[in-house]
């Protein structure tokens, strides 16, 4: 199967997909094979609100890529139930991707947000390395910024790309600084929309203070991480782009491919993408460590005392910290 793969047998790549979807044994058998054939493709975390344009611009991107130069071989993981992929498209969406998926060198899948085996951030994990190990060059990584768990799919993601649209208010914009904390790229698309320049004056000015205080940080803060990495870190940083875009006439998606071709180099030059393929193994293997440790004490606790346990807490009778030593046993 792991040959079949690599020679760009799509049928069995499908196949390798569903199995490690399954969490099924041969699932992670194949995981643990395709595993030294990884760490070359490059992730790219498209995120941003309900509704922003990320599908439409995804579309636009793999066509652009796609006329690069090297030929380069494109994935789409599409972490979202709403997305045009899963089939609740309008027909030009879906006219659209039909066209992507008759190149044989594009292949988009979509993912089940609700019920993913150990979390959508694993599963994510799980099928770009499969994406990598099969020879994809570029792994798109679309999900709906909302919460803790896009930041954490986003962090898997080499270039984080995050989208807005003008005109989203106030209120919106103060929410919004904790995921422009993760952003390499902002996109400003339906940029065709009024307001757009205004979003761009409020974005620059975010960018610049933080970018300002991650450098005066950086010369003041000369304590060690509390997770020593063994590159150092880097010596320019990375300014955020700002690029106003019109997903649906392709129009700035020139200037995004180059901005992304420019954040690898970037990575690269600066060790920073060997420090982020580190955090996100450690990450990974943290994660799959506390869920197996979760499910094998499962399956060894009683479900009925599980259930009397947590009852008497609710009860007040017992504290949370009592009821866990007795579950544990400790
Ligand atoms: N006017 C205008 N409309 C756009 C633009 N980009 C996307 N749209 C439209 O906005 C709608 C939503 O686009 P999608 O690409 O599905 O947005 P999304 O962010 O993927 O949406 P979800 O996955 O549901 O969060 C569609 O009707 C698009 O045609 C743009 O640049 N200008
Ligand atoms: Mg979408």
């Amino acid at each position: 199967m792991i040959e079949d793969i690599r020679k760009g047998n799509r049928l069995a790549l499908s196949r390798v997909l569903s199995q490690v979807e399954s969490g099924s044994t041969a699932g992670s058998d194949l995981l643990e094979q395709l595993f030294p054939l990884t760490g070359h493709a490059h992730k790219i975390g498209i995120t941003g609100p309900p509704g922003a344009g990320k599908s439409t611009l995804v579309n636009a991107l793999i066509t652009s890529l796609r006329q690069l130069p090297a030929d380069p071989q494109v994935a789409v993981i599409a972490v979202d139930p709403t997305s045009p992929y899963s089939g609740g498209a309008i027909l030009g969406d879906r006219v659209r991707m039909l066209d992507l998926q008759s190149d044989p060198k594009v292949f988009i899948r979509s993912m089940a947000s609700r019920g993913a085996l150990g979390g959508l951030a694993l599963q994510t994990e799980a099928f770009s390395q499969v994406f990598d190990a099969a020879g994809y060059d570029f792994v798109l990584i679309e999900t709906v910024g909302a919460g803790q768990s896009e930041v954490d799919i986003v962090n898997l993601a080499h270039t984080t790309i995050v989208v807005d649209v003008p005109g989203l208010g106030d209120d919106i914009q103060s929410i919004k600084a904790g995921i422009l904390e993760i952003a390499d790229i902002l996109i400003i698309n339906k940029a065709d929309h009024p307001g757009a320049d205004q979003t761009l004056r409020n974005l620059r000015t975010m960018v610049e203070m933080g970018y300002q205080f991650s450098q005066s940080a950086k010369h003041r803060l000369q304590s060690p991480p509390s997770q020593p990495a063994s590159q150092p870190a880097p010596t320019t940083a990375w300014k955020p782009p700002i690029l106003k875009t019109i997903a649906v006439d392709s129009s700035g998606i020139e200037a995004l491919r180059s901005a992304i071709l420019k954040h690898a180099k970037w990575l690269k030059q600066t060790g920073e993408w060997e420090r982020k393929d580190e955090r996100n193994i450690r990450a990974t293997l943290a994660r799959q460590i506390s869920n197996l440790l979760f499910s094998n004490w499962q399956s060894q606790v009683d479900p009925a005392l599980m259930e009397t346990t947590i009852q008497t807490v609710i009860d007040r009778k017992k504290s949370p910290q009592d009821a866990i030593r007795s579950l544990l046993a400790l």
